[in-house]
């Protein structure tokens, strides 16, 4: 009991509501006035390419939904946000993980009208982490980026049967699959020590060879 307990006070967040702590878990969320587990979380998933982790939540939800669930969201500490897909390879393996069939997911890429290069359909795109929206997946058939109904402004990422390709869909719309949550650790203390006894020792031998 006490180590269900530990679990729980360090994974209440994002235990899975299949996990089979779940039914406890919801009540100890509720008797404790905490919001309960997220609806159709999978566990999260490790990516040793870049060290994150991403959780896939099958749960029927707007875009603002999916970001807002995904910003509460925690992981072992570390705060989750929707995921942000950056190269092939992130893409990837977001698919990879993707549990439905025929499904798409939200991610966190959106339109900005108030962008300088806002235009429809395809200016203004942004990650909601303000990282460079250069790498894309867009669906070349149908073609999109289509803005389709004039009000097609976020981002959804389609499973494996469409080759993990993008779509814009509108805020409202409600996938049959979910959203995918990214976790991304902050460099441990100790590596950050590593690497400023580092910069130290390379910086003394740089000052002594000056000083020869
Ligand atoms: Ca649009
Ligand atoms: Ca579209």
């Amino acid at each position: 009991m006490q180590r269900q307990s530990r679990y729980l006070r360090q994974n209440w967040r994002t235990v899975p509501c299949t996990h089979f702590h779940a039914f406890s878990h919801c009540v100890w969320s509720l008797a404790w006035g905490l919001p309960p587990c997220i609806a159709g979380a999978a566990n999260p998933v490790y990516f040793s390419t870049n060290g994150e982790y991403y959780q896939v939540i099958d749960t029927h939800v707007t875009w603002q939904t999916a970001r807002d669930s995904a910003a509460a969201a925690s992981y072992q500490g570390v705060p989750g946000r929707l995921a942000t897909v950056n190269s092939q390879a992130e893409n990837d393996f977001i698919v990879s993980i993707m549990t439905g069939v025929n499904d798409s997911y939200w991610v966190g890429g959106f339109q900005d009208h108030s962008a300088p290069d806002y235009s429809e359909p395809g200016g203004g795109w942004r990650w909601i982490t303000n990282e460079p929206f250069t790498y894309t997946h867009w669906r070349p058939s149908p073609v999109e980026p289509s803005n389709f109904g004039g009000n097609e402004d976020f981002l959804e990422v389609i499973d494996s049967s469409q080759n993990g390709y993008w779509n814009d869909l509108a805020s409202n719309s409600v996938l049959s699959g979910g959203y995918i949550i990214e976790y991304t650790p902050e460099p441990s203390s100790s590596l950050l020590l590593g690497i400023g006894v580092c910069a130290a020792l390379l910086r003394r031998r740089w000052v002594a060879r000056r000083t020869v």
